[in-house]
């Protein structure tokens, strides 16, 4: 992996070495068509990412070949898919570097992993009084729940703030992080702003007091390796529809110390050793968390995803994306009129921005008409429009398979609306 004179490249053509990015938008097929009679530029990777050919195909194969329930059959199809769910778990675990296969629970997505932890954990760790500290960039999924848990268990939640670039106070952190705080639950990337967080450095404070921590990978793991032995991290959570996989699917990585010790979250089926009208005794983790008939299809597509990804490699994927986002970072900022919510020195793929005298729908509206496809609005991070005084942005966001040629596409796009606008 190198990137050679990064600096002095005009444009267009990446420099990342072993990178072939033609080869990888052959992989999207969806790519290759046009909106409004343009070429498609999807920007909107943040929201959900496209799905390469081969997690379609294993899909496919899945309900072609394979389709059963799993856990329950002693029929060939139930053990095919028994086989092909479980060894998607075992393809997460050596992804995120967890130590043991059962430290890997399947959720619907972020959402859910984080609820569950905190009805899980939440409920039978934290009391009133108890503080929860979160940052001032989290999404509605990392507030939400644990408002709810404070209303339900009289805990009180805290709030990490941020400087107007988007970078989080840790000397307010220092401050915050106290005998009180029973967790900490922040974004590792922010998909308002991009920030990448100092996530090492929260853990490392949080456990030198004995505070758990929880991260917020949703945005985090298409873009970079996470090794979660490495981060220490208690909990990490992750969509699959953000990482190239199907939708209604994703992780929760905990310790095998707080799956022993939680209880269960959801009761049914397929998570217990034995049930009578009397007692029912739980099955271990990773079923003790997995209740009723699961996503099953969706777990072997982000299984697919996992390969695919590792195919390409992780590194590659991050230095590619750091030229692209320097490459569209000033693109961006020649563009008078334009200012970037969200500045911090250490950023992944978002490029949130307003322009002035224009609301962001009318860039959304306008920049589709062009093919070109971002969102707009406040991104299920109202507290972080608040925060920077607006009611919402528009929000490019890039993945691996984006080039230097559609980052043009959205500059002239962003010209062509400041335009209609004057
Ligand atoms: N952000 C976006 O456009 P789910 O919906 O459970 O897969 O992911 C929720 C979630 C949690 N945390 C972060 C940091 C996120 O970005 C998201 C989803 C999408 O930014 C949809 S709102």
């Amino acid at each position: 992996m190198s990137i050679e004179n990064a600096t002095q490249v005009p444009s267009k053509v990446s420099v990342v070495s072993g990178f072939d990015i033609t080869r990888i938008r052959a992989d999207f097929p969806i790519l290759a068509q046009e909106v409004h009679g343009k070429p498609l530029v999807y920007l909107d990777n943040a929201a959900s990412a496209q799905t390469p050919q081969p997690v379609l195909d294993a899909l496919i194969k899945f309900y072609q070949q394979d389709y059963s329930n799993i856990h329950r059959g002693v029929h060939v199809l139930s053990q095919r898919s028994t086989e092909a769910y479980e060894d998607a778990r075992l393809k997460l675990q050596r992804h995120f570097n967890a130590e043991e296969v059962s430290e890997i629970i399947f959720v619907r997505g972020t959402t859910e992993a984080i609820n569950l932890v905190a009805q899980t954990y939440g409920r039978s760790h934290i009391h009133k009084g108890d503080e929860i500290l979160i940052s001032a960039m989290e999404h509605h999924s990392n507030i939400v729940p644990w408002q709810m848990l404070c209303e339900q268990t009289g805990a009180v939640l805290r709030v990490i703030p941020m400087d107007d670039q988007g970078t989080l106070d840790m000397e307010e952190f220092d401050k915050l992080l106290s005998p009180k705080t029973k967790l900490v639950s922040v974004v590792h990337v922010s998909n308002a702003l991009g920030t990448i967080n100092p996530v090492k450095e929260i853990i490392k404070k949080a456990h030198s007091i004995d505070v758990p921590v929880l991260l917020d990978g949703a945005q985090a793991c298409p873009h970079m390796k996470i090794d979660v032995q490495d981060l220490d991290c208690d909990f990490y959570t992750m969509s699959g529809h953000k990482l190239f996989g199907p939708t209604g699917i994703g992780t929760l990585y905990a310790k095998s110390k707080w799956l022993e010790a939680l209880p269960p979250y959801h009761g049914g089926g397929d998570m217990i050793e034995s049930v009578s009208f009397e007692k029912s005794v739980y099955a271990k983790a990773p079923h003790k968390f997995e209740a009723g008939t699961p996503n099953i299809a969706g777990t072997i597509g982000m299984g697919a995803a996992i390969d695919y990804l590792q195919s390409i490699g992780m590194e590659q994927i991050a230095a590619y994306e750091a030229e692209l986002l320097d490459y569209a970072t000033k693109a961006l900022e020649q563009i008078s009129g334009l200012r970037l919510i969200g500045t911090s020195p250490n950023k992944a793929s978002v490029l949130s921005f307003v322009l002035d005298g224009i609301h962001p729908h009318d860039i959304g509206t306008i920049l589709d008409q062009k093919g070109i496809a971002i969102r707009a609005g406040h991104h299920c991070a109202e507290p972080v429009m608040k925060r920077f005084g607006i009611p919402a942005t528009a929000r490019a966001s890039l993945a691996f398979y984006n080039t230097h040629a559609e980052i043009d596409a959205l500059v002239d796009g962003i010209e062509t609306t400041i335009r209609l606008f004057q």
